[in-house]
């Protein structure tokens, strides 16, 4: 399945828009780990954003569109909010507040058993919003046995801010999500689409290659050394007859994080690399040969001229 494609272009004369077509950008905001980038995956019925049980995993906004008959959604995934201590986290706050800015509606997850939340700080939180619809969904209620006890969080929260609606929804179980659509589409002002309707997002595909491999990396590596790594596609050669042919750098910090990443007779890479490249190829829909090294960029997090060169500006 390709992700974007360009043969439907919704301003051609051939292409009519509906009486009563409604469209419009939602950012999907909230602390890291809420479950953000599980959201719009699960929306599109297609994974286009990387998920990990680390927070953090989200660095840059994505954009996820979907296309209903009379409407289109374009959400925004964003960084989770945190108080910046680096320049690399400086930037994805910055991204946070452009996503706000550009959007009509504000989705605003909460992870109900995250304890660190609490509606003070979201008062906060939604200045930014300026009058913004904001629909506030409380999240993993999968984990939550007995659903009464979120009545009194509810009651919390409807005192915080007039919300459009408070939904307690599970991201990852496609639960309460439909609801979530109805009042989503509710809130969108009437407009032709933004995007063709044929299109999932608006990155191309080094992107999501270079994205699952930092994924992999999450998931395989604890300590600082996700947070330390960068993924950069060198090459990607697509190849009439065989294998595409994509060369990976993953940038990090220090020549200690440079040996744990490589491991013991380059191991611990050559299993990034083998699990990232079996569902690169599933995201692809084609076979790739994937070859990844490793470099290291001293302290790049906290370095603005090498974080504008690695694209985080
Ligand atoms: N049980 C349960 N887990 C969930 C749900 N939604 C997300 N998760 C898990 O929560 C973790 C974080 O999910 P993400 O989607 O990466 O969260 P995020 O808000 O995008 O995180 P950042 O990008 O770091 O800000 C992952 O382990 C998900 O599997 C849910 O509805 N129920
Ligand atoms: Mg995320």
């Amino acid at each position: 399945m390709k992700v974007t494609m360009t043969t439907n272009d919704p301003t051609a004369p051939e292409n009519p828009i509906p009486a009563g077509f409604r469209a419009g950008y939602v950012a999907v905001v909230g602390l890291p780990n809420a479950g953000k980038s599980t959201l719009l995956n699960q929306l599109l019925q297609f994974k286009i954003s990387i998920v990990t049980r680390r927070p953090q995993t989200t660095r840059k906004n994505l954009l996820g569109i979907l296309n209903g008959e009379d409407y289109q959604i374009v959400f925004i995934d964003t960084p989770g909010i945190l108080k910046p201590r680096y320049n690399l986290q400086r930037f994805m706050m910055k991204q946070v507040s452009a996503a706000i800015a550009d959007a009509d509606v504000l989705v605003y997850l909460i992870d109900v058993k995250d304890h660190r939340q609490r509606p003070v700080d979201l008062q906060r939180q939604l200045a930014e919003a300026q009058g913004k619809p904001v629909i506030l969904l409380l999240n993993k209620i999968d984990l939550v046995p007995d659903k009464r006890n979120l009545l009194p969080l509810i009651g919390d929260y409807h005192r915080v801010h007039p919300f459009k609606a408070i939904i307690p929804v599970s991201a990852e179980k496609n639960d309460g999500l439909d609801q979530l659509l109805q009042v989503l589409t509710g809130c969108l002002p009437e407009s032709p689409p933004y995007y063709p309707t044929d299109y999932l997002s608006d990155q191309q595909e080094r992107f999501f290659v270079a994205e699952i491999i930092r994924e992999k990396i999450f998931t395989h590596f604890g300590e600082e050394i996700p947070y330390a790594c960068h993924v950069e596609i060198e090459a990607f050669e697509e190849k009439e007859n065989g294998k595409d042919y994509i060369r990976a750098i993953v940038v990090v910090e220090k020549d200690t994080q440079k040996s744990i990443l490589i491991g013991k007779n380059g191991e611990a890479l050559k299993k990034v690399g083998q699990v990232a490249r079996g569902d690169i190829e599933v995201f692809l829909g084609r076979k790739v040969f994937l070859e990844l090294f490793v470099k290291v960029r001293r302290d790049w997090r906290r370095k603005d001229g090498m974080l504008k060169d690695m694209g985080y500006s």
